[in-house]
């Protein structure tokens, strides 16, 4: 028995350096996925126009009314490819341990002879789309070039947006630079074996999907998906999952942050890195209106940084991505007037209802759904059909640059240098408003112990709560405990430069099961106090869990927050805490002796004061 595998020819580090190997490559996934067409895309207006052209052409996209919402567009997915799908996403490292207890794990050779089978003949009577991109700016200390190969339109439009693509990147592989290769097909061919021609739908996509990153080669082959972040690669696949693992072995971090630039009322300018697991509230804090005078917040990056230790030994960050994928329910003028203003044209959407004049429609947009829309499938809808107009994981795609709260430095080659890190989820009980980390480790220890109710950014149970380290669960490109060690060696690298790091929660419920935190421009005041403890003002009191602020020390003045609501939003409650704590220890122990020893020994120091506080 020959076991000849085709996929092989792309192994050697040398196979993703330059033109002649990408051409090379490109050659050979056509002649494995045999497509009509090849086309380089160049990135120009023109192109984009013409794919737009074609795409609404054949009911791919609905323009939407250029009057109301210029040069914007909508797409419907098929309802089975509406969100990542965690369980169909697999790290392909040589041994299992490399990819660690909370990834889907597949041998290579084995993951590479399926795709081989599934990618055989997969674009016929399609066309192959080259898409150069860059993430970061072209040419910058931290960023990294990727090329994809798409059967998707859609995606091409897409990755347009959210990178910088086209003829310039070309440029500097002809130069000589590496690459990271991309694969991507929809899984849906357009002939039969016989060669039959068959018609096309406007969302292909296959029942079967997979998507396979191989840390070792830095390899991202993705089946049967054209949604987000499962077809658009060089986000999490490549920005997050293979960038974690080159990160992990050079030296730099790739993590599931936001990024933004704070100004106080006394002029002291900051930059935070937030981390938040999917839809819980990173674009929102990215493009937040404060609502406390004299404090700006300028947005750098909503989803995706690369940190790295600058020559002056601070960290500095980038945000790798030029647009936003953001979450569409939820967002609307009053909780973000910021998102709301750059989707004003030029957009791409995903998912929304259709107003009857041609525009696009979300809860949340308005307090009051029009009379008539169109759903997210297509169907008429009233407010008295019961089921969302929109699908809770509908998104728009915008240039950054869209974005009225933009930094000027947003695109800079170096990046910002971060002063503080946060962690946050979305709990309806334990993890108080605002905590502060006594060192780094134990802002570690806060990273690794983030937990949240599952949304519906991922197929699968929403509400449900889980474990999801530094908001990396889904994204961690290797073993998670590696992460948390290479964490603790960053920080002793950045000794006294490092940024203080803190842990947020705008989502905890009252008995009633409402939010006590109005949440959203009122965050400001939560950074308020962040920044106060920055400069050595705040006023802060050591609990178990962290530095809380002392009562007035965070003002509150004005919200209608009754003394309850305070107990709520920072209460430390031993028995609750005790319990969670047996859920990090079961966590931690799924990672065998990969754990990092401070995790654990302060795991032990947590417990100790929790029972002192019984
Ligand atoms: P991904 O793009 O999936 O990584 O998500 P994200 O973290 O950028 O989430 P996003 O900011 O889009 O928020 C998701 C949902 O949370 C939206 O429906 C928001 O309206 C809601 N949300 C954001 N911030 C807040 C807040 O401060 N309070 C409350 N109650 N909800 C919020
Ligand atoms: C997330 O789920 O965290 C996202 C959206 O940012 S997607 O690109 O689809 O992963
Ligand atoms: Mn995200």
């Amino acid at each position: 028995m020959t076991d000849t595998v085709l996929t092989d020819f792309a192994t050697e580090e040398a196979a993703h350096t330059g033109r002649a190997a990408l051409d090379a490559w490109v050659a050979n996934f056509a002649a494995l996925t045999q497509p009509d067409v090849i086309l380089w895309c160049d990135g120009s207006e023109e192109e984009r126009a013409r794919l737009l052209a074609e795409m609404t052409a054949s009911g791919a996209l609905i323009a939407l009314n250029h009057d109301l919402r210029p040069d914007s567009y909508l797409a419907r997915s098929t309802p089975s490819d509406v969100a990542r799908v965690e369980d169909r996403t697999f790290i392909c490292s040589a041994d299992q341990e490399d990819a660690g207890p909370t990834n889907n794990w597949r041998a290579p050779n084995e993951m590479r002879r399926e795709l081989d089978a599934r990618f055989t003949g997969s674009m016929s009577g399609r066309t192959l789309y080259v898409v150069p991109f860059s993430m970061g700016p072209l040419g910058g200390a931290i960023s990294q070039i990727g090329v994809q190969l798409t059967d998707s339109p859609y995606v091409v439009v897409s990755t347009r947006i959210m990178t910088r693509m086209g003829r310039p990147i070309l440029h500097e592989i002809d130069a000589g630079a590496r690459w990271v290769p991309a694969l991507h097909t929809v899984g849906m061919p357009l002939c039969t074996p016989s060669g039959a021609r068959l018609p096309d739908v406007a969302w292909p996509s296959n029942e079967t999907k997979i998507i396979a990153h191989f840390p070792e080669t830095r390899e991202i082959w993705s089946y049967g998906s054209g949604y987000g972040g499962n077809a658009l690669l060089a986000k999490k696949c490549f920005a997050l999952r293979i960038a974690s693992s080159m990160a992990h072995e050079e030296g730099w971090l790739a993590e599931h942050m936001l990024l933004i630039k704070v100004t106080s009322p006394d002029g002291h300018t900051y930059h935070l890195a937030a981390a938040f697991p999917s839809a819980c509230g990173k674009t929102n804090f990215a493009m937040m209106s404060p609502t406390r005078p004299g404090w700006i917040v300028e947005t750098i990056g909503d989803d995706i940084a690369w940190l790295r230790r600058g020559e002056d030994g601070r960290l500095w960050a980038i945000n790798p991505e030029a647009g936003f994928f953001g979450v569409a329910p939820g967002t609307g003028a009053d909780t973000n007037p910021a998102a709301i203003s750059t989707i004003r044209s030029g957009t791409i959407f995903t998912n929304v209802a259709l107003t009857r004049e041609g525009d696009v429609w979300w809860e949340g947009l308005t307090p009051e759904a029009p009379r008539n829309l169109i759903d997210w499938q297509g169907k008429a809808w009233t407010p008295e059909t019961g089921t969302p107009a929109a699908h809770p994981n509908a998104r728009f795609t915008v240039a950054a640059d869209q974005c009225p709260t933009i930094s000027d430095d947003w695109d800079s080659r170096d990046g910002v240098p971060i002063d503080a890190i946060v962690f946050g989820g979305r709990r309806a009980t334990n993890v108080p408003l605002v905590a502060e980390a006594e060192d780094w480790e134990h802002g570690v220890f806060f990273g690794a112990t983030t937990s949240s109710e599952q949304t519906a950014a991922a197929e699968g149970p929403v509400g449900i709560l889980r474990h999801d380290p530094f908001a990396m669960l889904p994204f961690c490109g290797y073993n998670m405990a590696d992460h948390w060690t290479h964490w603790l060696r960053i920080g002793e690298a950045l000794g006294e430069n490092a940024p203080r790091i803190f842990r947020v929660n705008w989502f905890k419920k009252n008995a009633a099961g409402k939010y006590v935190w109005p949440g959203f421009g009122d965050n400001i005041r939560v950074v308020e106090w962040i920044v106060d403890r920055l400069q050595g003002a705040a006023a802060v009191d050591w609990t178990p869990l962290g530095g809380l602020p002392r009562t007035g020390a965070l003002d509150v003045a004005g919200l209608g927050l009754e003394d309850a609501d305070l107990v709520d939003l920072f209460d430390v409650d031993p028995e609750l805490w005790l319990a969670e704590t047996d859920q990090i220890d079961r966590l931690f122990a799924t990672f065998g002796e990969r754990l990092p020893l401070e995790m654990s020994s302060r795991l032990a120091q947590l417990r100790g004061r929790l029972e002192e506080l019984r």
